[in-house]
């Protein structure tokens, strides 16, 4: 692993910790910038009251002097305000008496609060809940929105879209016709959707659900564009990126089911429906043109989402991330009570309605912390230039490649 990141803290505790590692130096870097992308998955119709308490925003700790990375460690932290209001029950020290307070004894179906206290042997689901809460997911947007400025050094472009809420989805739309960039469009609407008439439906069914004390889940679209092709490989099973994707994706609190490209589609229709016919971008003899993401060839359509045998084809990445609703709902499921073993109502937490919005930025965050961690892994460097002209190199490789097409005597494709 070339990228690599550890979050640290409790949803009510003091803070949240996270530490990113192997970010090459000189890679010009803000808290405005990361501070946004926490604004950003702070933003949604139908999140809870604790998002009114917060102000998510970072303080550097390390790895960062003069506006750039070190190449050291970068650490950071986020405050938690809440904090002020469970200082005592989320004390580090103190006799139980003194801290535990407000228990958790009725573990909601869906949540991680009874296999944890099972598996961790705790009596009180707090002990569970405060880590396995989606605040956490904060430290990975922080951690993401690093990633996100590494690769906007080399053009990458990474933003998402809410594509269903509540079981309502927007109109489908290709590829091609999505805004570029995505980013902009997509937050300028409180649910992240891109059909206006959509986003009226999903917002009166976020306020049907508030009523009945439900909650709702959906999906989501991430479009990475400007990655070149070789990124991931397909020698083994932890190097193919499509797995690693996947697998970032699926850590996402909620999240049930990962799609690339066409996804579960594709295991419905014959081969002749899915495989994106090759095509030449580029006239033999003349270089590809520049950038060579693609090394000269291109794709009649992108039913692959971008990734063919576990590795970047050049073309926009295209993953779908569904969420199932957050597991605390104010009119509760039956559960069992941990201290008599009866039946009970399960616990109602003050939560979302819905975070699918929010979980969009989160499945931004995570691929790109993969996908710096994949052009870290192929083109290396201790200092951004040093990455840099790695990446040249690999490129003006394809483009030669290419124009080596001209060169080959008449007759060679026989061979
Ligand atoms: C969240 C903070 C939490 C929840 C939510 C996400 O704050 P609190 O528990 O204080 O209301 O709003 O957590 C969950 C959905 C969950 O399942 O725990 C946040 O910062 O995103």
């Amino acid at each position: 692993m070339s990228l690599r990141f550890l979050t640290a803290g409790e949803s009510h505790g003091k803070g949240l910790v996270v530490i990113v590692e192997g970010l090459p130096a000189g890679l010009p870097i803000t808290a405005d910038a990361v501070n946004a992308d926490l604004a950003r998955r702070m933003m949604g119709y139908g999140r809870g009251a604790r998002m009114k308490i917060e102000k998510d925003r970072i303080e550097w700790l390390s790895g960062i002097r003069a506006g750039e990375t070190l190449g050291s460690p970068v650490a950071m932290v986020i405050h938690n305000r809440d904090w002020t209001n469970w200082e005592e029950v989320m004390a580090a020290e103190g006799t139980p008496g003194e801290v535990r307070r407000r228990r958790l004894n009725r573990p909601r179906p869906g949540h991680a609060d009874l296999v944890g206290v099972l598996k961790y042997d705790r009596q009180d689901a707090r002990d569970i809940l405060e880590r396995a809460s989606a605040r956490e997911t904060a430290a990975r947007v922080a951690a993401g929105a690093l990633a996100r400025r590494f690769l906007e050094q080399f053009g990458v472009d990474v933003g998402s879209h809410v594509v269903s809420l509540g079981g309502l989805a927007v109109a489908p739309v290709a590829l091609d016709a999505l805004p570029r960039p995505l980013n902009p469009a997509a937050d300028r609407s409180e649910v992240r959707v891109l059909d206006p008439a959509a986003e009226a439906g999903m917002i009166a069914r976020i306020d049907r659900a508030k009523q009945e004390g439900d909650t709702l889940g959906g999906e989501c679209e991430v479009v990475i564009r400007g990655l070149p092709v070789g990124l991931g490989s397909h020698v083994h099973w932890d190097r193919k990126l499509d797995g690693r994707l996947a697998g970032a994706l699926m850590s996402i609190p909620a999240v049930k089911a990962v799609e690339i490209g066409l996804g579960f589609e594709a295991a419905r229709r014959p081969g002749s429906q899915v495989h994106d016919p090759i095509v030449a971008e580029a006239t033999p003899g003349r270089p590809a043109p520049a950038p060579a993401l693609k090394g000269g060839f291109g794709r009649q359509g992108n039913n692959a989402g971008g990734l063919e045998g576990g590795v970047t084809t050049g073309e926009p990445v295209v993953l779908r991330v569904g969420m199932k609703p957050i597991s605390t709902l104010m009119s509760p499921l039956p559960t069992v009570d941990l201290r008599t073993g009866g039946p009970a109502r399960a616990q109602s937490e003050r939560s979302d309605i819905t975070a699918v919005p929010a979980m969009g930025v989160i499945a931004e965050a995570v691929s790109m912390l993969v996908l710096a961690d994949a052009m870290l892994e192929k083109f290396g460097g201790d200092s951004l230039g040093e990455t840099r002209r790695n990446l040249d190199g690999y490129l003006a490789r394809l483009s030669q490649r290419w124009t080596e097409f001209q060169a080959r005597p008449a007759g060679a494709e026989a061979e």
